[in-house]
């Protein structure tokens, strides 16, 4: 499902409205021609227990959307939000110099993410490898202009964040 509905829903013969929504019987369909069987329930279930609580469903169960991480260009349509004073950014030390370089960069996702929790930066860069948590100054980024948007599973999201902003 992250793969589908954050960056290729044509591997299921999918498509994303602008706001980031697949028809769930659409989806269910797909899925099936994988030979795996998934029905709305078990989606439901996939919805509401899924670790990271990645996926939402709109008002009426008809579409689903993943609520952050996509590289397709969807529109989430979040609302700007202050940060706290301190962000956390997990990586691992191939990307340091280059990091200490450009600054965080998004990639081929639509946000860098950033956390309220060292831990949750830790396991995220535990994906790659020895963890390296960077430490953003975000309250100030903000400050000096930069939107900051929460995804409704709690992700932090920033188009970029300069050098200035991270502690090593
Ligand atoms: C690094 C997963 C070189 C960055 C996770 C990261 C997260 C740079 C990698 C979510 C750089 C991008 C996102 C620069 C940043 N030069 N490397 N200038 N700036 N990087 O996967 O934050 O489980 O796109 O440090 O848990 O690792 O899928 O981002 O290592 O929440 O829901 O480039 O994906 O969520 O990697 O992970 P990613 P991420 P899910």
């Amino acid at each position: 499902m992250s793969l589908v509905l954050r960056h290729q829903p044509e591997y299921l013969n999918l498509s994303l409205d602008e706001d980031g929504y697949c028809a769930v019987d659409a989806l269910i369909k797909g899925i099936n021609t994988q030979k795996l069987y998934v029905d709305l329930a078990i989606i439901k279930t996939v919805v509401e227990e899924n670790d990271k609580k990645r996926f939402s469903f709109n008002s009426d169960f008809t579409k689903i959307r993943a609520n952050q991480g996509h590289s397709v260009d969807v529109d989430l349509h979040l609302a700007p939000k202050e940060p706290p004073a301190v962000l956390y950014h997990g990586t691992v030390a191939m990307f340091i110099n280059a990091i200490k370089v450009e600054g965080l960069k998004k990639g081929s996702r639509q946000h860098v993410h950033l956390s309220a929790e060292m831990e949750t930066a830790r396991i995220v860069a535990t994906r790659r490898g020895i963890p390296i948590i960077l430490r953003i100054r975000a309250l100030e980024m903000h400050r000096a202009g930069h939107s900051f948007y929460m995804s409704d599973n709690g992700v932090w999201l920033v188009e970029l964040v300069p050098m200035e902003y991270i502690e090593f």
